[in-house]
């Protein structure tokens, strides 16, 4: 079988550029505070710990006038996304398990599309799961708020009005059928029509509330576990419940319980599949008490193979 023990590397990713509410730059001290390197280390995994990647220059964006002006901090998002793209890049190719401590979401401009180049080189196929209540698939001709953070998934999809954020580095689109949207509830008008003209599956809270995770969760496994893909799990604290996880810029009511949210992660683990990992949209400055961070390390660790009980190496097979 697997072994279940990862070269895992932690880069913090202190940015809040692609936001309009200060404070997620905080995050990765706040996910080092609350414990994530010991905890990974108990887990029986060897963690390297690379700091956190310095704020980038801000590099010309060479997009027309009026879609500049519909991207708050547009530079510095490039910036940041060119510097993790490399990052991830290099992490990938070099066999670590990369873990970014964000940030807001739209540092996965640069931690997925490094992973989707180093996926093609290695004649690797990459699946995205992206936990969040937000699609992050707007444009800049369709952003009600003018914020990258939710611009991300349709960077990475394609939008060609984006491609410029990456300069001269080469963009590996993801085919829609690469990405899943888990935890669904707040989509603008524009980007519902994007959505689905694109044909990215998404899994919205209805269906959750329906079916349950785990009905939801499972034949998705198993299709990735038959294809062996690079899973990417894209973890934006806002998909949980406000009353869980308050420490975020964008929360929406009716999030994952507690339960759901360790279920995913469990099964998650079970998959053997997880090669690298986004924990974005934390920020300390609106959490209360450290809970919020407190609750992302334990999901962490349901993720990299906590259990209650001892479980079998491949559970999954038994499905
Ligand atoms: N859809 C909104 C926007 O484009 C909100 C995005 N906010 C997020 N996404 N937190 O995960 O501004
Ligand atoms: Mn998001
Ligand atoms: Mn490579
Ligand atoms: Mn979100």
């Amino acid at each position: 079988g697997r072994d279940s023990r990862r070269r895992t590397t932690l880069l913090g990713i202190p940015m809040d550029a692609g936001t309009s509410v200060p404070g997620a730059r905080m995050g990765p001290a706040a996910l080092r505070i609350a414990g994530l390197a010991t905890l990974l280390r108990e887990l029986g995994h060897e963690v390297e710990d690379a700091g956190d990647l310095p704020p980038p220059e801000h590099p010309f964006v060479d997009m027309v006038p009026q879609d500049v002006a519909a991207c708050r901090n547009l530079e510095e998002v490039a910036g940041w996304t060119q510097s993790i793209h490399d990052r991830s890049h290099a992490l990938a190719s070099q066999g670590r398990l990369p873990i970014f401590l964000g940030g807001d979401h739209a540092l996965s401009m640069g931690s997925v599309s490094g992973i989707a180049r180093h996926c093609k080189d290695a004649g690797r196929e990459l699946a995205v799961l992206w936990i969040d209540a937000h699609a992050d698939f707007n444009t800049p001709a369709t952003t009600p708020s003018r914020n990258m953070h939710g611009m991300s998934l349709a960077f990475l999809s394609g939008e060609e009005s984006l491609r410029p954020l990456l300069g001269d580095r080469p963009l590996v689109p993801l085919p829609p059928e690469a990405v899943h949207i888990f935890g669904l509830r707040s989509i603008d008008t524009e980007e519902r029509r994007r959505v689905q003209a694109h044909g990215v599956r998404a899994i919205d809270m209805r269906a959750i509330d329906e079916q349950g995770v785990a009905a939801l969760m499972r034949p998705l496994i198993e299709q990735w576990m038959e294809r062996d893909v690079h899973l990417h799990v894209s973890l934006d604290v806002d998909m949980l419940d406000p009353s869980l996880a308050p420490g975020v810029g964008t929360t929406v009511p009716g999030g994952a319980t507690y339960r759901e949210a360790h279920l995913i992660m469990e099964m998650l683990h079970d998959s053997g599949l997880v090669g690298s990992l986004d924990i974005v949209e934390l920020n300390p400055f609106l959490d209360e008490r450290g809970r919020s961070a407190r609750l992302l390390v334990e999901l962490v660790a349901s993720l990299f193979g906590r259990t209650v009980l001892d479980s079998p190496p491949v559970r999954m097979r038994a499905f």
